[in-house]
């Protein structure tokens, strides 16, 4: 093995694309390829480098982006295989972070589906240059040019083909290489491809494929296009250079074809990388802030040689050897035993032990140089997202913006005892996993799990039960209503009690106004002539508190009101704060029962992934689920009230037949009336029984 890599001779590629279009199974052809494996392992048998977590090994698909390499002339290429199940986006998302380019899998068939389509957004937003491989050539109805008209039509690019297919379905057997001019002919037998000249089939389209490679080639610089516009006859090393101008600056996709599966085609793939894909070295500047200070930006170049600093961005935590946190070293270089910041964690941690990983399997390494990605084992402070650098030179590097769960379920151990357990399982999870999030909800009294959807609950559930033998049963969670006032009202009450001794005493008098949404609860203390002595309207307050805890509808919690207190009176002996507190929280019910109070509902804004075919079957359902349409372009965006997307995930899917998918986050609150008020209400009256007398 290699160990001193220079930073342009290391490429980050990663590997997206919809669902078992055949991610996985292409990059064990190029470790194989790569010299790392003698023989391809197989996701059906549960054999491959990056698919060894139990789940993937059980349901044959990738859950987590897996880091691989394959070493090949001298060059080391970073390959993060990662997964297309829409559950698992939060995965594709940190790679991108890293990725010096995306590699989008497409199939022959079906052309570039919604995750395909999803990921190349996402890389387009993150600035990560694209190419394309169309797989599964050997497919009955493989049709290459539709494929690649597709692909230009929505990853809104032209799509060039660096290589054509020879023959199709069965007949797929090889490929010409329009870089070279040459045909590579795979055969069942050879893992090594034998060249030849171009098949009189395929000779026209090739001659017309590579005129627009080149033109495509002459368009990446200023210098090219001269010289093209000329006449003049680009050089080999011309074209390359072009292709890596123009591949960078995101003006083409360029294509590659063939079948995951056929060893063969992967060399040719490594070969193509290293002539023109990005290097770690032309990656853009990485930019940061001065640690705590976003509004002081900070840059790191590149280089080996700038001060180092990396970016961690994936946690895997391995039942035997413990937690592993893999990074990309943004800049600078790192050995073994260095000391670093932890930027976020505002602590130094010793890095004892540098890992090139294979999967699961972990090789020491002495060093990493700018733009290799590496993993570090059992620093407890770490998490996805944290920065590391020189602590002579800190940088930090903004938090990756990954979507918000959506999908929630409250959970509860099956066995008495097991809470503790419970969290600190699911904490463990959580940290692999930065699309899945517990919490306690006090407000409605649940353990809330929520992840990007159904698929991603049930594999979290099963890895509870196997790794940590822990049953949950799983619940619908609450929605979280509040409760508010719509116009001003006076309350009062006089709290007394005389029972011999020390009694109790306080009267408290007050108005509640109304605020405008968002605005919260204020207190104003109108007191006037010490009606109520300067030391108990702190009691009084904390009573006004209390009842806000749960509002006079359905016990739930009370925003956006005034309360102002106007006047009261006390009593030398008998009062005392918790008098108070008792009179102001009775006064605060009252008036607020007076005070037209309204039940406030949650309301998402959701965006919906699908393809044109199903826009109407789900708008249609949105307003049966009294959702509004917001926006309607190649995804729908819309306004729905928690309450109607408990279970969307589920639904969206029958509807768009399982190839749907949302996003969503909280983004109001609206109010309800009639029988939806009324059923929440009684809802609450069976929760907590019917309402009893607070004092
Ligand atoms: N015939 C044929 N089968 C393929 C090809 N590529 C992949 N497969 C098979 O398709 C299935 C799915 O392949 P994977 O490599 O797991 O696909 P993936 O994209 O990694 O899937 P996810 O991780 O679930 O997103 C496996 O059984 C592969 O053997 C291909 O080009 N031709
Ligand atoms: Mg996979």
């Amino acid at each position: 093995m290699l160990t001193d890599y220079k930073t342009e001779k290391i490429q980050n590629l990663l590997l997206v694309g919809h669902g078992q279009v055949g991610k996985t199974t292409l990059t064990e052809s190029l470790l194989v390829a790569g010299g790392f494996l003698h023989e391809p392992g197989g996701v059906e048998k549960g054999t491959t480098v990056s698919d060894f977590d139990e789940e993937e090994i059980a349901r044959r698909t990738s859950l987590y982006t897996s880091l691989a390499y394959a070493e090949y002339r001298d060059h080391k290429l970073n390959l993060l295989d990662a997964p297309g199940a829409p559950d698992f986006i939060g995965q594709v998302i940190t790679a991108l972070h890293v990725a010096d380019s995306v590699l989008l899998l497409v199939d022959a068939e079906a052309g570039p589906q919604i995750e395909a389509i999803k990921h190349s957004r996402y890389a387009l937003e993150l600035k990560v240059p694209r190419a394309v491989f169309i797989n599964r050539m050997d497919k009955e109805r493989a049709n290459f040019p539709a494929a690649v008209e597709a692909c230009a039509a929505k990853f809104n690019k032209p799509a060039v083909p660096v290589w054509l297919p020879i023959g199709s379905g069965t007949g797929f057997r090889g490929l010409v290489d329009l870089l070279n001019q040459k045909a590579l002919f795979f055969s069942p037998e050879d893992r090594q491809p034998r060249t030849g000249e171009i098949p009189a089939e395929v000779a026209q389209a090739a001659e017309t494929a590579r005129e627009k490679l080149v033109e495509t080639a002459a368009e990446g610089d200023d210098r090219l296009t001269e010289k093209f516009l000329e006449g003049q006859a680009l050089s080999e090393e011309e074209i390359l250079r072009g292709l890596n101008q123009g591949v960078l600056a995101g003006n083409f996709l360029p294509v590659f074809c063939g079948c995951a599966n056929r060893v063969a085609g992967a060399q040719a793939l490594l070969d193509a990388c290293i002539a023109f894909m990005p290097h770690a070295g032309q990656h853009a500047v990485h930019s940061g802030f001065v640690p705590g200070s976003p509004d002081q930006p900070q840059t790191r170049e590149p280089r080996a040689d700038a001060p180092f600093s990396a970016l961690v961005f994936k946690t895997l935590i391995d039942q035997y050897a413990g937690k592993f946190s893999f990074f990309r070293v943004q800049s600078g270089t790192v050995a073994t035993d260095q000391d670093v910041l932890n930027v976020n964690a505002n602590r130094k941690e010793r890095l004892s032990h540098l890992y090139a990983m294979q999967g699961k399997k972990n090789i020491e390494v002495p060093k990493a140089v700018a733009g290799d990605i590496i993993a570090v084992s059992k620093l407890d402070a770490t998490r996805t997202g944290h920065t590391f650098a020189d602590p002579a030179a800190p940088i930090e590097y903004p938090a990756m913006r990954i979507p918000q769960p959506v999908n929630a379920i409250s959970v509860t151990p099956s066995k008495k005892g097991d809470e503790g357990k419970m969290g600190m399982a699911i904490a463990k999870l959580c940290e692999e996993d930065p699309t899945l999030n517990f919490h306690f909800e006090s407000e409605t009294n649940q353990s809330l799990l929520s992840a990007m959807g159904d698929l991603q609950l049930d594999i979290t559930l099963a890895k509870l039960k196997k790794r940590f033998n822990l049953d949950l049963e799983r619940g619908t969670p609450r929605v979280l209503y509040k409760e508010t006032i719509q116009k001003a009202a006076p309350g009062h009450h006089k709290h007394k009690k005389q029972t011999g001794g020390h009694g109790q005493y306080g009267e408290v008098y007050l108005e509640v106004l109304p605020r405008q949404r968002g605005e919260g609860y204020s207190f104003e203390d109108r007191i006037v002539g010490g009606s109520i002595p300067k030391g108990y309207i702190p009691g009084v307050e904390k009573g006004i508190k209390e009842a806000l805890e749960k509002g006079v509808l359905a016990q739930y919690p009370v925003i956006d009101v005034l309360v102002k207190l106007t006047d009261g009176s006390y009593h030398d002996v008998d009062s005392s704060e918790l008098s108070f507190k008792i009179a102001g929280r009775m006064a605060f019910r009252e008036a607020m029962q007076k005070a037209s109070p309204i039940l406030l509902e949650p309301v998402m804004k959701v965006k919906i992934y699908a393809d044109e075919s199903y826009m109407g079957a789900i708008t249609s359902d949105l307003n049966s689920r009294r959702g509004r349409i917001i926006a309607m372009g190649s995804e729908i965006e819309a306004h729905v009230p928690q309450a109607e997307m408990l279970n969307y995930s589920k639904d969206l899917k029958a509807i768009t037949s399982g190839t749907g998918n949302f996003e969503m986050e909280f983004s109001h609150y609206q109010p309800i009336s009639g029988r939806i008020a009324e059923n929440v209400i009684k809802e609450s009256h069976v929760l907590h029984g019917e309402a009893k007398s607070e004092d």
